[in-house]
């Protein structure tokens, strides 16, 4: 199975998409997750992405797509499947990542939407902010986050309700609930 999650920060993508590739044991990717990890480890591409996710500006999508080109080609990918989360994020991610499919004949069966109001968004990421400390979770990284999921994120969505993939997921609610909201669509 390949699946595309797709929501707002806060949304509860990176949450739902661990449970889900565990369930169905496909390759979670994760964009922000990797970009973490290498500025942790003070990478070169770690270095160059920090001081793009610290402001809650995408990373430029050269970073990104050569990222996702490599973990595509894993063996597990093409045997198993694979979950994306949080990528692609604008028009010019989704294309690339339409001819990078197309060339390895392993298109997307589902694209996953999970809706949350702002509100609620904002008061997640700060609550987080208090546990966790992520530098990209105040509240002013947090409203440009959410400015630029809506001015370059959202546009895919309509992009891919053209192929008709999109599935549309109320975000509100237990972690349980959601999830078996999502199981209820895949299979
Ligand atoms: P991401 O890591 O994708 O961060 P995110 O949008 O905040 O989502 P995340 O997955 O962490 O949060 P979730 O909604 O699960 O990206 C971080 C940064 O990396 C971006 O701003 C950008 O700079 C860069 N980046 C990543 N991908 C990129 C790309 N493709 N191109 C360019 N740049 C890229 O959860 C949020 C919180 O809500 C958690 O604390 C969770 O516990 C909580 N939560 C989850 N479900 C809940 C529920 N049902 N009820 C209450 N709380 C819930």
């Amino acid at each position: 199975m390949k699946l595309v999650f797709i929501g707002p920060p806060g949304a509860g993508k990176g949450t739902q998409a661990k449970i889900v590739s565990m369930k169905y044991n496909i390759q979670h990717i994760s964009t922000g997750d990797k970009l973490r990890e290498n500025i942790k480890n003070g990478t070169l591409i770690g270095k160059k992405a920090e001081s793009y996710t610290s402001k809650g500006e995408l990373v430029p999508d050269e970073i990104i797509l050569d990222m996702i080109k490599d973990i595509l080609n894993d063996n597990s990918c093409k045997t198993n499947g694979f979950l994306l989360d949080g990528f692609p994020r604008n028009l010019n991610q989704k294309e690339e990542l339409d001819k990078l499919l197309k060339k390895m004949n392993m298109p997307i069966d589902k694209v996953i939407v999970i809706d949350v109001p702002e509100k609620e968004l904002v008061e997640r990421l700060l609550l987080r902010a208090e546990k966790e400390g992520r530098k990209d979770d105040t509240k002013e990284v947090i409203e440009n986050r959410l400015r630029i999921y809506n001015e370059s994120t959202k546009p895919i969505i309509d992009s891919y309700k053209k192929d008709n993939l999109v599935h549309f997921i109320n975000g509100l609610g237990s972690v349980e609930e959601i999830s078996k909201k999502i199981f209820d669509e895949i299979s």
